[in-house]
């Protein structure tokens, strides 16, 4: 695999360009809380909405892989935006490339690629880890559906301009009963909460979407009729590489901080960086970065040439998510007390890490999921 060396003068060029355009806005949108509409147009400038939107949806048509560079390089400088161009493109984009109708695509696809945000709507109050607990309705009408529900955790609920968003069809069968539809802004009944105020990631948005007697034409079904809980899944296998590269990109900045500063930080009138304990740190966090970046690297390439990735991209996730907690928590260790302030941005990228530990299923999700898989192979391979 010659990832680094293929892609080495796209990530250089990708690097450069957030590190002069993204990164400057990092430590105000983090501080005052919010999603900056100067840098959804730095996005959109190089057409990154639509990263993995087909050129003939007027789209970028690049490959996971090198998604999966431009949101570790945008996390590496800003998490809250790495995390709003990730969830736009693997949740908002994806699904309606993968089982939109024609008419969907040719609506929704070029307006997603020019920057209208769309938000993916699965968890609820009562259905987190357990998605398939979906409580949402949606009842059939003459000419559609009517909507009822809520979902929360939503990324970009305010400043989205489309939605999808599962809901039950039919109260038989399980998650067999789930549909999933695509919502406008501006439907009546269709609106978004108030923002919450979380630790990390915050110039993304997050809130509630509510759902009060939403008239759904029928073509704003998404794929088939009870197979939205499936199509939501496949959606999140392909989500889990882009959190794992937000992780990353986060873990990455983290090594970087901690080596600089290591060199610079005397204890005993030396660096501390000569001193092996830090050391041990440095080797430790960049041994880990670079592995889950080979592992990135290698689940992106396998769902580019349509290999299975399920259980892969719950690795990538819940490994890189770990490793953004390493890197992330030894940063500020090796920063000292300047690593609890806003001297360095240590700390902005420890409280931004806790997303990708939770965000598009829990740890615990991913290794339910690895475990499953990994099971259902043994007996496939044992003919049981
Ligand atoms: N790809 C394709 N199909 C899948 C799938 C996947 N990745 N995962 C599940 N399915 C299918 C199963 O094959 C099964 O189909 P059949 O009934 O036809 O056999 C169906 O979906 C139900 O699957 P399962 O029995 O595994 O469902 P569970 O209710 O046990 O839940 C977990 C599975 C826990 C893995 C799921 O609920 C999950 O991922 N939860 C976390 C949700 C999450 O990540 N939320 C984050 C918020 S979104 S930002």
């Amino acid at each position: 695999m010659d990832f680094d060396i293929k892609y080495r003068d796209f990530r250089q060029d990708v690097r450069a360009f957030c590190e002069e355009k993204i990164a400057p806005h990092a430590v105000k949108v983090d501080q005052d809380q919010f999603y900056s509409k100067e840098v959804h147009e730095v996005v959109n400038s190089r057409g990154w909405w639509g990263c993995v939107v087909p050129k003939e949806y007027g789209g970028l048509g690049l490959s996971t892989v090198e998604y999966a560079i431009i949101v570790e390089e945008i996390s590496r400088v800003c998490g809250s935006t790495g995390l709003t161009h990730a969830a736009h493109n693997s949740l908002g984009t994806c699904p309606i490339h993968m089982f939109g109708t024609e008419e969907q695509k040719k609506k929704y696809l070029p307006e997603g690629a020019k920057g209208k945000l769309i938000a993916f709507g699965l968890t609820e109050p009562e259905a987190g880890s357990d998605a398939g607990g979906t409580k949402s309705k949606a009842e059939k009408i003459d000419d559609g559906y009517l909507l009822n529900g809520t979902k929360c955790w939503i990324t970009s609920a305010n400043v989205c301009d489309y939605a999808i968003a599962t809901a039950r069809t039919s109260d038989e069968g399980g998650v067999h009963g789930i549909s999933s539809f695509v919502l406008e802004k501006g439907m009546e009944g269709f609106t978004a909460g108030k923002k919450e105020n979380k630790m990390g990631c915050r110039g993304s948005d997050t809130a509630y979407l509510h759902f009060d007697d939403v008239k759904l034409p029928a073509w704003h079904l998404l794929g088939e009729e009870g197979n939205g809980f499936k199509e939501f899944m496949i959606t999140l296998d392909g989500g889990r590489i882009s959190i794992g590269a937000m992780g990353i990109g986060i873990a990455q900045a983290a090594l970087e901080i901690a080596l600089k500063v290591s060199g610079s930080r005397m204890e005993n009138g030396k660096p501390v960086s000569r001193m092996q304990s830090i050391q041990f740190k440095l080797a430790d966090m960049a041994t880990k970065v670079e592995t889950a970046r080979l592992l990135m690297y290698k689940t992106a390439w396998m769902k580019d040439n349509h290999i299975p990735f399920t259980k892969i991209s719950a690795m990538c996730k819940l490994y890189a998510s770990e490793v953004c907690n390493f890197n992330t928590y030894h940063a500020i260790g090796i920063c000292g007390m300047d690593g609890l302030t806003d001297k360095y941005p240590a700390e902005r990228y420890f409280r931004d890490m806790k997303l990708t530990e939770i965000g598009e299923g829990t740890s615990e999700i991913q290794r339910m999921v690895i475990a499953r898989e990994a099971l259902r192979e043994m007996q496939a391979q044992m003919g049981t």
